[in-house]
């Protein structure tokens, strides 16, 4: 079995002419650490312009030799490519290079498999799996199916699916989805019962390594893990909030986005996601070490629109502000238009604040009151012209008026209530 010294991998990545180079730059070291927090080792890295996709092989032929070559001087056991290429451009890619050909969905799936933890996570990194195998399997001769196992975290793609067929896997795939069915079930009706309790609700949402899961901890003293790698959360996490004003809160710590998350992924996880961004508001945290910070947050804000939750109250955290950081990125975070606070958990800056944003958005929630009042009336000038009276109900002993209020103004409408 391939240890992580034997691994030597020819990294090539492909840069469109128009591109600018600090995007560039931020690409190549954002697939470095993937492969990184995979265990992979990059010897020798290629990147190739790359103005058009070739359908046979994603690079041009000529650029395909030209690896080929490189890869055989430097003795390279696996190509990592960082594109999504398809079933037929990999294969072809596997004869020319007569090397295992890993894309860069290939490398995501596999750090997924390799930090998922709970049942849940695993299904869903297996379904996710079974379906980006099964159009590859055909034409995959076993010998170099095995040799995937040269890349680490690819072991499992190749070595426990291979002996699958197609019809096998379509099975597997049909069981998975009646098992997530279930887990789903459980967690609607977990759903049902905290919506009956109204209480409010945050997700923790945003780029992978933004420091999601260490702001739980520090509000929360959850022990959720934290690392310096990415995708470590897979699993939604919720626990209790509790608020300087007393109000108890409802946090969860979810799986971080990236630029280009596989399709796949999102569809396998949306459940979880949804799960997230069902909560009251969002609380989007984006470092500010990252180089390329704003389109980072940017990958975040399109993948919740993508879930259809770009209508939640939002707010945003800018984390690691102990760290340098890039000043233009930094003020177009800040001028983007949602709410934001500066933090760092690490020099613990900022968190005191986050409280406070945190219980000025449970204030602005609306909720709806019912007031029991003198029968005379002489409540009404007492009601807010900003808070809407949704029903009067004259009864025996009072006049009951439900409204919708702000939760800021709870305390001031308790005390109207007929003693
Ligand atoms: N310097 C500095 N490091 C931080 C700060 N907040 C978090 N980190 C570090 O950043 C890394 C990632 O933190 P996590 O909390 O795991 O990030 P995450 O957003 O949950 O990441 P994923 O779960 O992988 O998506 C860890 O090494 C943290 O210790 C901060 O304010 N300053
Ligand atoms: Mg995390």
């Amino acid at each position: 079995m391939a240890s992580v010294e034997e691994d030597n991998v020819l990294l090539i990545t492909t840069v469109h002419p128009s591109v600018n180079s600090r995007i560039t730059y931020h690409k190549e070291m954002e697939i470095r650490s993937l492969l990184d927090t995979l265990g992979v080792r990059v010897s020798f890295h290629i990147p190739f312009t790359l103005k058009q996709e070739n359908p046979n092989t994603y690079i041009g032929p000529g650029q395909a030799e030209e690896a080929a070559r490189i890869a055989s001087e430097t003795g390279c056991t696996a190509v990592v490519i960082n594109a999504f290429i398809t079933p037929r451009e990999e294969l072809n890619l596997e004869k020319i290079l007569s090397l295992p050909v890993m894309d860069r969905e290939n490398v995501i799936l596999s750090i997924f498999m390799k930090n998922a933890h709970s049942k849940e996570a695993m299904l869903q990194i297996e379904k996710a799996q079974a379906e980006y195998l099964r159009p590859r399997l055909k034409g995959k001769t076993m010998n170099l199916a095995q040799q995937r196992g040269g890349v680490r975290g690819a072991k499992g793609l190749g070595e426990r699916m291979i002996e699958l067929d197609r019809r096998k896997l379509d099975r597997r795939i049909n069981t998975i989805d009646k098992e997530l069915e279930k887990i789903e079930k459980i967690r609607n009706v977990q759903k049902k019962e905290r919506r009956g309790s109204e209480v409010f609700s945050f997700a923790l949402l945003g780029y992978t390594n933004a420091g999601k899961s260490s702001i739980m901890n520090a509000l929360t003293k959850a022990d959720v893990l934290v690392e310096d790698k990415l995708f470590a959360t897979l699993d939604t996490t919720t626990r209790r909030l509790r608020l300087k004003n007393g109000e108890t809160v409802l946090l969860s710590d979810t799986v971080g986005f990236i630029e280009d998350l596989p399709h796949r992924l999102i569809s396998a996880f949306s459940s979880t996601l949804r799960e997230a961004l069902d909560s009251s508001a969002l609380v989007i945290v984006q470092d500010l070490e990252s180089p390329n910070s704003y389109e980072n947050f940017l990958t975040t804000i399109n993948t919740i629109k993508e879930l259809g939750a770009e209508d939640k109250i939002k707010l945003l955290v800018l984390n690691k502000v102990d760290k340098e950081y890039d000043d233009y990125n930094t003020i177009r975070l800040k001028n983007y238009g949602i709410d934001y606070v500066v933090t760092s958990v690490k020099e613990n800056i900022g968190l005191d604040a986050l409280l406070d944003k945190l219980e000025k958005i449970t204030d602005e929630k609306e909720t709806t009151i019912e007031l029991k009042t003198p029968l005379d009336g002489s409540a009404f000038s007492k009601i807010r012209k900003e808070d809407a009276i949704i029903s009067t109900d004259y009864k025996e002993d009072a006049l009951y008026i439900k409204i919708r209020v702000k939760k800021a103004y709870m305390a001031y409408y308790r005390n109207l209530n007929q003693k």
